[in-house]
């Protein structure tokens, strides 16, 4: 089989004849809800059923401070629309209104004039116009991401009124409400985890596989593997999957490595971010791609990117075998500030140099063996320099911390017997659970994944109960980016207003309970 590498300009070209055609549907008729305070409530807001109707509103007369907020039921993205009447005496001034868009009702309570994260305040779902002449149909130019819409009215004049109807969204996917089998369980609760990981994952799925909708509405490769993961096993849109490949594909710099992420609203433009582990993450992204559909023309075309992102790679290997991440390209594995994640790192380097060594087989690359000995090498002093046979657990860094990080990134690797593998995770369970310093389900995933592979069914699955369903006990109606369930408000950013609360490296579940447990629940 041919290996000849295709110019940026020939992967972007397939990128863009993979293109989806966005699927559209109108959600009409929401309900009218009020704001409330509430401690128990997440980040302290909840809504109430408010006594006005959809009927009624039509009726009602709103001025200068009048407020009200539809609730659509369910998390939707797209384009909110709303009939706009004036009424009274001739409209003697403009109508400036306000509209605010909420995954959650906390961003609801939120003052955005307050907030000061990380992160840019424009991603805040907000909208201010002036309108010079009702009555009007209104349909808003941006496409949000929401449950919740306050309407609010800046003002009018003391002449005249304006009236409110027919809100409605034009909700948007890649993907339609295909038939998905349900998941084969009687568990009230799994059955539940497993729907909103879909709805997660189709509100994420936009022109690529998208993060979060809301915020960074971009194609990250850590996020993408996971989605394409789910997607296997629900939605099977296998183009999507090959357009983003090729997107990345399209991207690796003239040093070989792979951006983190790559922005593809009007131009394909490749993010100047740069993690270890999602470079290495485009070979998974490719292996899997490549088990499940058999394309193998897709394979000979990104075989030579994914041989420049392992050997681009390996470079980083120390003369004992060790993985040394530069400063400048560091290894993300979770958000949290507080574990070391250099065992990790090495757990992925082998979990992915084996899974470039299934491709490599593939394609009979000639340098095949070479991988296979590297893979035999990198266990080796992995195993002797990172085990640490006292603890029976692996350690990190130069503090030699122990982490669950290391240990699930170590059982996922396979580097150990199958038994080993067992007796890693007791002692993980014993020693490291509840777990701590944790802070994404992208992590938590990797947990379960995890538990399931080392033969720890129960607790894979009471796992998945208690860290999802939590989210689920919250309100969620898609899965969340952030979530440590020992500090509700917690934030990458610096504020949980700004976080988003659909986000796809969260929608796992269904790959997981699908996967590993299709008889057993
Ligand atoms: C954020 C997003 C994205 C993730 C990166 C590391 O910007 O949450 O999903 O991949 O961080």
């Amino acid at each position: 089989m041919s290996q000849k590498e295709l110019t940026s300009t020939d992967y972007f070209a397939v990128a863009n004849n993979n293109k989806p055609q966005l699927q559209t549907s109108v959600i009409d008729n929401p309900k009218i809800v009020e704001l409330e305070t509430d401690p128990q409530a997440f980040c302290g807001f909840r809504t109430v059923n408010s006594r006005t109707t959809l009927n009624s509103l039509a009726a009602l007369d709103f001025n200068r401070g009048d407020k009200v907020i539809f609730d659509f039921g369910n998390h939707y993205v797209g384009h909110f629309g709303i009939d706009l009447v004036d009424h009274g005496n001739p409209m003697d001034s403009p109508l400036a209104i306000s509209f605010k868009f909420a995954e959650l009702p906390a961003e609801l309570g939120f003052d955005s004039s307050t907030y000061q994260g990380l992160i840019s305040s424009s991603w805040i779902q907000e909208e201010f116009l002036h309108i010079d002449h009702l009555p009007c149909h209104l349909e808003l130019p941006r496409r949000y991401s929401f449950r919740y819409v306050e309407v609010e009215i800046k003002d009018t004049s003391s002449q005249w009124s304006v009236r409110l109807s027919k809100p409605y969204i034009k909700a948007q996917s890649a993907v339609n409400d295909v038939n998905i089998a349900p998941l084969k369980t009687k568990d009230k609760l799994l059955q539940r985890l497993d729907e909103v990981s879909i709805k997660t994952l189709r509100d994420c799925m936009q022109d690529v596989f998208e993060d979060g909708p809301k915020r960074d509405q971009r194609l990250w490769l850590g996020d993408l593997r996971l989605e394409a993961l789910a997607n296997d096993v629900t939605f099977k849109n296998y183009s999507l999957t090959k357009r983003c490949l090729y997107l990345f594909a399209g991207s690796i710099t003239s040093d070989d490595r792979i951006p983190a992420d790559v922005f593809t609203n009007n131009r394909i433009v490749p993010d100047t971010v740069f993690f270890f582990d999602y470079s290495l993450f485009f070979i998974s992204v490719l292996k899997d791609y490549v088990q499940e559909t058999n394309d193998s023309v897709t394979l000979t075309e990104l075989y030579p990117i994914a041989k420049r992102a392992i050997n681009k790679a390996l470079t980083y290997v120390n003369d004992q075998g060790l993985l040394v991440a530069p400063d400048d390209w560091r290894v993300f594995v979770d958000w949290s500030q507080v574990i070391d994640k250099d065992t990790a790192g090495q757990g992925i380097l082998l979990y992915t140099l084996k899974q470039f060594v299934e491709i490599a087989k593939k394609v009979s690359d000639k340098d095949l063996l070479s991988y296979e000995q590297l893979v035999k090498d990198l266990t080796n002093s992995a195993v002797k320099n990172l085990f640490d046979s006292e603890q029976q657990l692996f350690i990190s860094g130069p503090r030699q911390e122990v982490n669950i990080a290391s240990q699930v990134w170590m059982v996922l690797a396979h580097i150990l017997s199958d038994q080993d593998n067992k007796a890693l995770m007791d002692m993980a369970l014993k020693q490291l659970f509840p777990i701590t310093g944790i802070v994404t389900p992208y992590m938590y995933h990797h947990i379960v994944q995890a538990l399931f592979e080392s033969d720890h069914y129960e607790q894979a699955i009471k796992l998945l109960k208690s860290y999802w369903g939590k989210m689920i006990d919250l309100g969620a109606d898609t899965f969340w980016e952030a979530f440590d369930p020992n500090d509700l408000d917690f934030s990458p950013y610096g504020s949980p207003i700004i976080n988003s609360y659909c986000h796809a490296w969260s929608c796992t579940p269904t790959y997981l309970l699908r996967k590993y447990c299709p008889n057993k629940i």
